[in-house]
């Protein structure tokens, strides 16, 4: 029989927000917004996060810091301090790494951990979860919450139900009836588009996703349907990945005809690009390196990369680097066989920080957003950029 996996994850609550009230005592119980100067509301960029009492008048991460001061103006805002919240960081993963050889780091505050083969030195799965905590709190001052499962995803949704300071409990035995009521966004892979698709067919839990035929969500997603319908029935076999597998997304095309048309050539940049970016999306992930890569006549082939400070996935933040690329690179009079577009460097779009983000970005984002939401209606064709 195979062993039973006991996978933990931890989320540190409202990270940077609760070191700034550690750290000022006359900060606690209080409103706190970790972000941008808000300049009186006028001040451009965005919130990294904030206390649980400022999340009561709805302010959020990645929000503009304009409108959070307009929710929140008594808050208490104050500047992102990266160094002090890295090392608070570190301060945790060596704690986790007295629990645990199998680590999985997910962002600053975040992780996944194997408790399988240790728990036993401190009692029982839960005492362990429960040791962490401890730690935690006596060594950091800060709280945790965690969530304890037999899979990756369930101790993922366990760790965010009874935020701040949770822990959550799944047993195997309980695995499923813990799935079943849960909406079926919670399953990894199903986005807003799947998720429409899935409740247009009646399907808005867990549970009902579970009862319904694997053949004919295969017919509807292709080989994600099967992943969703294993997922639904608790079935999760990645473990805990302490090195983090290189993945990549890509898309090439070769003409026709060989060619030197600039026009050819930049339509077909901009629907690779578009086509990338897409599948960034649509996966939830964003990259941090970006590869053009150019064949010519007689099949020479080369690449050029760059990796760019802020992790993306919108078009126009990767055609602005395919472009640069391109352009740069001398053509020498020989003319293109194929052209290919790679993003790698890839992570989830939940562990990202917005630090860099400003507000025009965040519009564009929003913008990106309704472009997708109108091709998904229309087709791809329905809405064409002003440069194509
Ligand atoms: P999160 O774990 O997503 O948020 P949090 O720890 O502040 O709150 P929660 O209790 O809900 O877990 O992110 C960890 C830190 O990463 C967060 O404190 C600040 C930073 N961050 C940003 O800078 N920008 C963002 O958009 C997000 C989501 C997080
Ligand atoms: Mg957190």
């Amino acid at each position: 029989m195979k062993k039973e996996r006991l996978i933990v994850h931890i989320d540190m609550d409202a990270f940077f927000a609760s070191i700034e009230q550690r750290d000022n005592p006359q900060y606690r119980g209080r409103p706190v917004v970790v972000g941008a100067d808000p300049k009186a509301g006028r001040g451009r960029g965005v919130v990294s996060t904030c206390s649980y009492e400022a999340r009561k008048f709805g302010v959020h991460s990645a929000m503009p810091i304009s409108i959070a001061y307009h929710k929140c103006p008594e808050a208490v805002f104050l500047p992102v301090d990266m160094e002090k919240y890295k090392q608070v960081s570190e301060q945790i993963f060596d704690i986790l790494g007295d629990f645990t050889p199998a680590i999985e780091q997910v962002s600053i505050d975040e992780a996944f951990l194997d408790i399988s083969d240790t728990y036993k030195l401190h009692g029982s799965p839960r005492d362990t979860c429960a040791a962490i905590k401890n730690r935690i709190k006596k060594e950091t001052g800060l709280t945790a919450s965690v969530g304890l499962a037999p899979t990756r995803m369930a101790a993922k949704i366990a760790s965010d139900l009874k935020k701040p300071d949770g822990l959550v409990e799944v047993r195997k035995e309980n695995l499923l009836e813990f799935l079943r009521p849960l909406d079926v966004g919670y399953i990894w892979g199903i986005g807003p588009k799947t998720k429409a698709i899935l409740n247009q067919t009646g399907i808005n839990t867990i549970g009902e996703l579970a009862k319904y035929d694997k053949n004919q969500l295969v017919s509807m997603f292709g080989k994600n349907g099967i992943a969703f319908w294993e997922m639904a029935h608790g079935i999760d076999e990645s473990g805990v990945e302490t090195a983090r597998e290189v993945k990549s997304v890509s898309s090439e095309t070769t003409f026709e005809k060989d060619t030197l048309d600039k026009k050819s050539i930049e339509k077909e940049l901009i629907d690779l690009c578009e086509e990338v970016s897409a599948r960034l999306r649509q996966d939830g992930f964003k990259c941090r390196t970006i590869t053009v890569k150019i064949r010519l006549e007689g099949f020479q082939t080369h690449t050029r990369s760059v990796t760019i400070r802020e992790p993306a996935n919108l078009f126009d933040s990767i055609y602005r680097e395919i472009k640069r690329l391109y352009n740069n690179f001398e053509l020498k009079n020989k003319k293109v066989r194929l052209l290919g577009v790679k993003a790698s460097g890839l992570s989830g779009v939940d562990e990202q920080y917005s630090l860099f983000k400003d507000e025009a970005e965040s519009r564009k984002e929003s913008v990106q957003k309704a472009i997708d939401k109108i091709r998904e209606k229309f087709g791809r064709g329905a809405i064409t950029r002003g440069h194509t």
